[in-house]
């Protein structure tokens, strides 16, 4: 690659990057690595350091996915001496992961950026779930990345469970590669490793106690992130409060996470049609191309639904997904439109005012 920043290949740099960067504001390009409120750790070929946000950047920028999240590319004028960097520009995401944010507003939560592999994490004891898997690989899909499926504590469960739960996200259709592995008896820890490659970015996600630190500690080899066991937070507590970047030996960089609550769901197209990729198949024998595949004659889905091709449950979750991202689109329309009638009928109420 013939490339201005080659130096920063190491930290995930690549092609993609290079072709849109058209110079900048500033001096340096920089990753970052955490966030802390309104303070940045940035990452560059010299190693890290802190930074802040201009003034003129919060100024242009409201919204929060406007603001630089942990994987994002910056533009930063670093200070000579100690002190903080002064960030001016965001460059453009290869990939956002990211999730409606509490409340009615229409902004995005970012999670983390620039990944180019999420790895979802299951706990095959209690907290294996499909569906909730099922919306982790929409997020995923539709952020532009890549998902892998990991499950962990398998020295809790028998292996007869295991093996029909691996079974069970099959049958689902879920074409990601899976993974299993035990912290404590160590196994499978080796497999993940030689899956992961050298400057390429893994987040990894997955409700809170699952073991995402206890994994992050594995691969690095020494006890770096705090886990429960360490903390002795009480159960039901996250014990990773912030999202940090970190680089491995072998040079592959990963992204600890703290767990997550339920999320909305974004873009319908696009995700769905990665975890849902056997329905959206058969529907191309549809008889009518607008198909919603809920009982038009000549429904292929259904067919394969009948003859039991396609599961039932499987079908159900697709509409249910599909139900609920076209709420969540819907919803920002029509919140669109109650604000304009909302208008509306302040301008009509104060003309009736004046005429009295
Ligand atoms: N039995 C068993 N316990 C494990 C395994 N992996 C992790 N644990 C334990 O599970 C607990 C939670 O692990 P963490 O690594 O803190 O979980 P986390 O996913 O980082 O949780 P949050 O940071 O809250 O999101 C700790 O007590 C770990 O020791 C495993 O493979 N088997
Ligand atoms: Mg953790
Ligand atoms: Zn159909």
């Amino acid at each position: 690659m013939k490339s201005r920043h080659t130096d920063l290949t190491r930290i995930g740099w690549n092609e993609w990057f290079e072709e849109r960067e058209k110079g900048g504001p500033a001096d340096t390009i920089a990753r970052v690595a955490a966030v802390d409120r309104d303070l940045l750790l940035l990452m560059d070929q010299t190693g890290t350091f802190r930074a802040k946000l201009a003034g003129s950047y919060l100024y242009r920028h409201h919204l929060s996915q406007e603001l630089p999240c942990v994987g994002d590319w910056v533009w930063v004028k670093k200070h000579p001496t100690d002190e903080l960097g002064l960030v001016h520009m965001l460059l453009e995401r290869r990939t956002a992961l990211r999730r409606k944010a509490a409340g009615d507003s229409i902004d995005y939560q970012m999670i983390a950026a620039n990944v180019d592999y999420v790895i979802i994490v299951q706990s095959c004891h209690y907290d294996f779930n499909l569906k909730r898997l099922e919306r982790y690989l929409v997020m995923v899909r539709d952020g532009g990345a890549d998902p892998y499926v990991l499950l962990t504590k398998t020295d809790l469960v028998e292996p007869v469970v295991l093996a029909s739960q691996l079974a069970e996200i099959r049958a689902a259709g879920v074409t990601a590669p899976v993974l299993t592995l035990s912290n404590v008896r160590r196994e499978g820890i080796d497999d993940l490793k030689r899956t992961l490659r050298s400057s390429k970015t893994y987040c990894f996600v997955g409700s809170s106690g699952v073991g995402k630190s206890t994994i992050i500690n594995q691969l690095i080899g020494r006890e770096r992130l705090q886990t429960k066991g360490v903390s002795g937070t009480g159960e039901g507590r996250h014990t990773t409060v912030r999202r940090e970047l970190i680089i491995l030996e072998g040079g592959a960089l990963v992204i600890d996470n703290p767990g997550m609550r339920e999320f909305g769901i974004l873009g319908a197209e696009s995700g769905i049609g990665g975890s849902f990729s056997d329905i959206i198949g058969s529907a191309s024998g549809c008889r009518y191309r607008n198909c919603s595949h809920t009982g038009e004659p000549g429904c292929a889905v259904l067919e394969a639904v009948n003859s039991g091709a396609l599961s039932q449950e499987h079908y159900d979750n697709y509409l249910k997904l599909r139900e609920e991202s076209e709420f969540h689109q819907m919803s920002y329309v029509e919140k669109r439109k109650k604000d304009r009638d909302f208008g509306r009928y302040i301008k009509s109420a104060k003309k009736d005012l004046k005429n009295k």
